[in-house]
Formats: structure tokens, C-alpha cells, sequence
């Protein structure tokens, strides 16, 4: 593939639930070796470390329940600055951090995208919809809304405007298999594409996601990847508070980066969820690691042979 500047955005973010971890997880994939297997396939890289939430003490209006909304919006605002200005650069890839990240990734790279007149797709690997509304959660977890505020839905109080919202049939859910009924019907009447694991049991993975790169290329789309952990089975990714069993295999995940990669397509990535405090000897760090490597060109004859410790 042709090189690239990656550059890696720490983005620690911890309030979009109650479970605390996801903080340590821009340094996990700093420490299990992100920079340097994205330099070994000739990109260059370039971090520019973590950042902070900007200061927010506005009193919204947003439901009681839900959990720590000045922070996640001084999140929000602190990373869809750096997601605009960083797709300029190059290739943003943003280490999370829990999956309210995406508050500030998706409707910062869409602006970019919509100054250069192209149309944006998100492509979210997730067993999740995060579709939720502050007003539809019953948990009050912002890691369930991202998706609802990158398309432009009401409801977001206190929240920076989304300025370039992704339009429904440009979004791609990849993996679902745990959906709440509020959920359910927001995404039932809209025209967010979903293909649920069943669904990639019967076609397999292949099929549905060559039918939506094929649309991204065709409109000459700029692509966001959205990679949660718990896409992943949680026998290969154990490290995620939102565990959900029956999800992606490691080859059918491989695989999805893989394709992602040979459709030059890709412009920005978010790895997301990975709550280091819960992995097992780093494990879950490094699969994610070397998916964002498939992604981003490495071939299954590139892999090292990892010898036990
Ligand atoms: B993740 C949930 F209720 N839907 O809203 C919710 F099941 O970013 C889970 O995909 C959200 O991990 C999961 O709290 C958010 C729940
Ligand atoms: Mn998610
Ligand atoms: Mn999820
Ligand atoms: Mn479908």
C-alpha cells in the first residue's frame, strides 16, 4: 500500500461509563508496540502523545442518569479539534479511551471530509449499535451514543453542534449481537446498514463488507473505521467492561482489515474500549494491535511468530 503518515492521537477518555480503565489504554498500545509495527510497513509516524479534555462546567440539560456529561463533552470538543486538523496531516488513528472518543472522531473527520467535498462513511465494527440518545439510554452511558450524535440526532444538550452529520445510509454496523429495545427501534427506522452475526455466520464476513466498500468507492467516500473491542469473541479480547460472547473471530476480524486495507479506502481509525486492567498478559492490546497492522498493510506471511514468555 502506499505509505502513509499515521499519526497517533492518545485519547484517554474514561467517562463515557462507570467502569473505570479504559485511561490506560493509549499507553497499552504504545507498549505493545503500535509505532513501530506501523513504521515496519514503511509508514511514518508520528504521536503526538495524549490529550486532555477541555475545561466544561456548563450545566446542561441533559437527564440525571446520565454519567459524567461535562467531561465526555470537554472530551468531545478537545478531540474533534485534533480529529479535523490531524486529517490534514495524514491518518489519524485514535488510541482510546472508552467508545465516547467517537463523540469528538466522527464528526471531526466528517468536517474535514465535508471542506474537501467528500462524502463520509463510517464503517463500526462493534457488537453494539451505540445509537442511543441521552434521552433513550437507560444506563446514562455515553459509550452508547456516538453513533446517534454523529448522524445529527436531537437531544445532545450541551454538546458541540455536529457540523457535518453522517448521513444514516453512509453508516456500515459490523458484528451486532446486543441491541436494548429502545435501540432497537431507532435503528429499525433508520437506514443504518447492520449485518448481525447471524447473519455473518450464514454469508460469512466477506460478502456484506465488500457490498459496502464497493458503495464507499463508488462515491469516492472518505472512510472512518470504528474497531470496539468487543467486536472481538471474548476469547481472543478479554480486556472490555461490555463482554458479549458469539463475536468476531480472529481470522474473520483479520480478514475484515485486510479487505478494509486493499481498498485504499481507509482515512482515519478508532481503537476503542480496551480496558487494560482487565487483559491478560496484554493479549487483547496486542490483537488489537496487529489489526490496525492488517489494516494498514501487514500480510498474514508478514506476522512475527510470537514465542511464549
Ligand atoms: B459500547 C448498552 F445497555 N447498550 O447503552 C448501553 F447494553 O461502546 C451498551 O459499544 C452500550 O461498548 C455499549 O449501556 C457501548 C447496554
Ligand atoms: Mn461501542
Ligand atoms: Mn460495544
Ligand atoms: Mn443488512
Amino acid at each position: 500500500m502506499t505509505p502513509e503518515t499515521c499519526i497517533l492521537i492518545g485519547a484517554p477518555v474514561d467517562s463515557g461509563k462507570a467502569r473505570p480503565g479504559c485511561l490506560m489504554g493509549p499507553d497499552a498500545y504504545r507498549v505493545a508496540g503500535l509505532g513501530a509495527a506501523l513504521a515496519d510497513l514503511g509508514h511514518s509516524v508520528c504521536d503526538l502523545g495524549n490529550l486532555s479534555p477541555e475545561p466544561c462546567d456548563t450545566q446542561t440539560d441533559l437527564p440525571a442518569h446520565i454519567h459524567a456529561p461535562s467531561q465526555t463533552i470537554g472530551w468531545t470538543q478537545a478531540i474533534a479539534k485534533t480529529a479535523e486538523s490531524a486529517m490534514r496531516d495524514g491518518l489519524p488513528i485514535f488510541l482510546g479511551g472508552d467508545h465516547s472518543l467517537s463523540l469528538g472522531s466522527v464528526p471531526g473527520v466528517a468536517a474535514h471530509s465535508a471542506k474537501i467535498g467528500k462524502p463520509q462513511f463510517v464503517l463500526w465494527l462493534d457488537a453494539h449499535s451505540d445509537f442511543h440518545t441521552p434521552h433513550s439510554t437507560s444506563s446514562g452511558n455515553l459509550h452508547g451514543t456516538p453513533l446517534a450524535y454523529a448522524t445529527g440526532a436531537d437531544g445532545f444538550c450541551g454538546f458541540p453542534q455536529v457540523c457535518a452529520p453522517i448521513p444514516e445510509d453512509h453508516i456500515c454496523i459490523l458484528g451486532l449481537r446486543s441491541v436494548d429495545p429502545a435501540e432497537r427501534d431507532r435503528l429499525q427506522n433508520s437506514r443504518i446498514v447492520t449485518h448481525d452475526m447471524r447473519q455473518i455466520d450464514e454469508t460469512g464476513i466477506a460478502k456484506p463488507l465488500a457490498g459496502f466498500l464497493d458503495r464507499v468507492a463508488k462515491a469516492g467516500g472518505a472512510l472512518h473505521v470504528s474497531l470496539d473491542v468487543d467486536f472481538l469473541d471474548p476469547v481472543i479480547a478479554p480486556a472490555v467492561g461490555t463482554t458479549v460472547p458469539g463475536g468476531a473471530t480472529l481470522r474473520e476480524a483479520h480478514l475484515v482489515m485486510e479487505m478494509i486495507c486493499d481498498s485504499g479506502l481507509m482515512t482515519s481509525l478508532d481503537l476503542v474500549e480496551l480496558n487494560p486492567f482487565l487483559d491478560e498478559r496484554g493479549r487483547t492490546a496486542q490483537v488489537m494491535v496487529d489489526l490496525a497492522a492488517s489494516a494498514l498493510g501487514r500480510r498474514v506471511f508478514d506476522r512475527p511468530t510470537q514465542a511464549f514468555a
